[in-house]
């Protein structure tokens, strides 16, 4: 039988959190055939909550599930990690500005990646869920000096599929009729859904839509603004949708993706695409043997030109925010 992974999830008390947790130990994260060990990292009033999310994983009886660690101090969280889901973060409360909000979640991200960096294993993964995911990548990362820069990835995974769905949706087809769908930028309302190289049944979507004005119009924004729209309709933010492109993202990291297929991951760019090299913003990616590859050639017209500089704009603006508090 194959080793146990080391799964830590931090935010297992949140929502995203207790829909996540359950899937991973049922073995969608990883595959029917890896035992998982999950550590659960909380802050100290959360250390309860989490201990009851335990409880239940215990009364699931998960066949795959080969033990439940809960720690309210990243080190020990970290130890021996091999895939990281960093899903607790600071929110952006009321009153608060962009550079208070950075510097709070510095002070989360930074000690987490020092941990990261003191006790993963050789081949740990790391996937930030928490916003502002992008940038807390990279602060987690700049933590981290000693684990190679492509093992830490935000998720732009959601967006992807909310933009799947909404394409299925305009051109009356199934999800899985649709291939090479994009996300570039930050995990933000300026993120760009790219359908100029997605293509429905094999034919180019962008021709199948053959509609600039709901494609500037609403596609993109319906996409870009969904998170919100989740809000004003629950009650509450997207958390089993969320839970679900963490499930998508770290399976297909270690599974590899479909042939004739890619995902949109954020990812330390290469410069590729005219991003700024360093900078986590999302591609168009595929995973071979173990690792992503960001999907080279692809011909930029100028309508997307505009709206990939405008995010990647965006990114620099925080990460220039982040280094100015010392954060990176
Ligand atoms: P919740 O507020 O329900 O849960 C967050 C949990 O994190 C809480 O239990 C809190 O105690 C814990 N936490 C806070 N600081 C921590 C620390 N230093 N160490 C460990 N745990 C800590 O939020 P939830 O709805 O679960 O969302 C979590 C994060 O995901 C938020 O930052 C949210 O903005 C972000 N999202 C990101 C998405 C994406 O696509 N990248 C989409 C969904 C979601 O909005």
């Amino acid at each position: 039988a194959k080793a146990p992974v080391n799964v830590t999830v931090t935010g297992a008390a949140g929502q995203i959190g207790y829909a996540l947790l359950f899937r991973i130990a049922s073995g969608q994260l990883l595959g029917a055939d890896t035992p998982v060990k999950l550590r659960l990292l909380e802050i100290p009033q959360a250390v309860k909550a989490a201990e009851g999310t335990a409880m239940e994983l215990d009364d699931c009886a998960f066949p795959l599930l080969a033990g439940i660690d809960i720690f309210d101090d990243p080190r020990k969280a970290f130890d021996g990690v091999n895939v990281a889901l960093l899903v607790g973060a600071r929110p952006r409360t009321k009153g608060m500005e962009r550079g208070d909000l950075l510097e709070a979640n510095g002070g989360i991200f930074g000690p987490q990646g020092e941990a990261i960096n003191a006790g993963a294993a050789d081949d740990v993964r790391v996937l930030v869920v928490g916003n502002p995911a992008n940038t807390n990548a990279l602060i987690a990362q700049a933590h981290a000096p000693d684990i190679p820069a492509e093992r830490f990835t935000a998720m732009t995974r959601l967006d992807h599929n909310r933009a799947l769905s909404q394409l299925a949706a305009k051109l009356n087809v199934g999800v899985s009729d649709i291939k090479k769908m994009t996300i570039w930028g930050n995990h933000s309302a300026t993120q760009y859904p790219d359908i100029f190289h997605a293509e429905v049944n094999g034919r180019n979507a962008a021709e199948a839509v053959n509609d600039e004005e709901w494609l500037r119009d609403t596609f993109i924004p319906t996409v870009a603004k969904r998170g919100a729209a989740i809000i004003e309709a629950r009650g509450a933010s997207s958390a089993a949708s969320a839970a679900n492109a963490a499930i998508d993202h770290v399976y297909d990291w270690v599974n590899g993706t479909p042939e004739g297929d890619w995902t949109s991951v954020a990812l330390p760019s290469d410069g590729s695409y005219g991003v700024p090299e360093g900078l986590i913003s999302s591609f168009p990616a595929v995973s071979r043997n173990g690792s992503w590859e960001i999907v080279q050639g692809l011909e930029i017209n100028e309508f997307s030109r505009e709206r990939i500089d405008a995010s990647v704009r965006e990114l620099e603006e925080e990460r220039d925010a982040v280094r100015k508090l010392g954060l990176i």
